[in-house]
C-alpha cells in the first residue's frame, strides 16, 4: 500500500475505514447577513471553495464511503449556549438574534442550513454541533465507532476554528486525520496557511493534508 500523496508524508490510508467530515459549511458562514459577516469577516472567501468540497463529496458517495456533515448550531431556547459564547466577539448580530436568514446559528433556521449545492442526501449522518469542535456535546464518536471508521478526511470551514478544533479532538481520540487543502477555508488567508503547516508539523503532530485530486485519485 502507497498510501495518498500527502504531507509531511503519504497518509497511509485504509479505505474500509475512512469517511469525509464536511464540518459547517452553512449559509451562516458563507453568506450576508449570517453570523461570518456579523463578525466583520469577507465571506465570499467561503464561497470560493465550494466546487472543490463538492467534487471531494462526489467522490466519497461514488465510492461508497461515508460522508457526514456537521452544523454548528444551537437550541431554539440557546440553553446549550454558553454566555461566554454568546458574548464574544462584538458582532453586529449576536447568536440567537433575528437576522435576515432567521435567526442567527440556530438549529431548522434558514440561514443555519448547509449550503444547497453541498446538502447531505439520504442516509448521510448530519451532526449538529454547539462547539468549534464536533466530537463535544454530540454523539459523533459513537456514529464513528458504530461505522468501524478510524480514519478521516476533514473538509470545511474555517480551517483554524472549527476544522483544526475537530482534527485536534479526532487526533486525541486515536483517529488518524487527514485535512483537503483546497476544500478548508479561513476569513484569514495567513490562518489558514499557519493551520496547514500547524497541524503537519512535527512528523503529522494533529494529521496529513493533501490535494483533492490526489485524495480523489485514491478512492477512485
Ligand atoms: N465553523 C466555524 O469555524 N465557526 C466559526 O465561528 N468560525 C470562525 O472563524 N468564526
Amino acid at each position: 500500500m502507497t498510501g495518498i500523496k500527502a504531507e509531511p508524508f503519504a497518509f497511509p490510508v485504509k479505505h474500509d475505514e475512512l469517511a469525509l467530515i464536511v464540518i459547517d459549511m452553512q449559509r451562516d458562514f458563507a453568506e450576508p447577513g449570517g453570523f461570518g459577516a456579523s463578525l466583520g469577516n469577507d465571506v465570499s472567501r467561503i464561497t470560493r471553495i465550494v466546487p472543490d468540497v463538492k467534487r471531494l463529496i462526489q467522490g466519497f458517495r461514488n465510492a461508497g464511503l461515508p460522508v457526514i456533515h456537521t452544523m454548528e448550531c444551537h437550541r431554539p431556547d440557546l440553553s446549550d449556549l454558553p454566555p461566554a459564547k454568546r458574548d464574544r466577539g462584538n458582532p453586529a448580530l449576536r447568536i440567537g438574534d433575528e437576522g435576515p436568514m432567521g435567526r442567527i446559528l440556530i438549529s431548522g433556521e434558514p440561514g443555519t442550513a448547509i449550503l444547497p449545492e453541498l446538502a447531505p442526501v439520504k442516509g448521510e449522518v448530519v451532526i449538529e454541533k454547539p462547539g468549534k469542535g464536533a466530537f463535544y456535546a454530540t454523539d459523533l464518536g459513537a456514529v464513528l465507532q458504530e461505522k468501524g471508521i478510524r480514519q478521516l478526511v476533514f473538509a470545511g470551514v474555517t480551517t483554524e476554528v472549527c476544522v483544526q478544533t475537530t482534527m485536534r479532538e479526532a487526533n486525541d481520540r486515536g483517529y488518524e486525520c487527514l485535512l483537503a487543502e483546497e476544500a478548508t477555508e479561513s476569513y484569514f488567508p495567513e490562518f489558514k496557511a499557519a493551520a496547514i503547516a500547524m497541524i503537519r508539523a512535527q512528523g503529522a503532530i494533529v494529521g496529513w493534508t493533501a490535494h483533492v485530486d490526489d485524495i480523489l485519485e485514491s478512492i477512485a
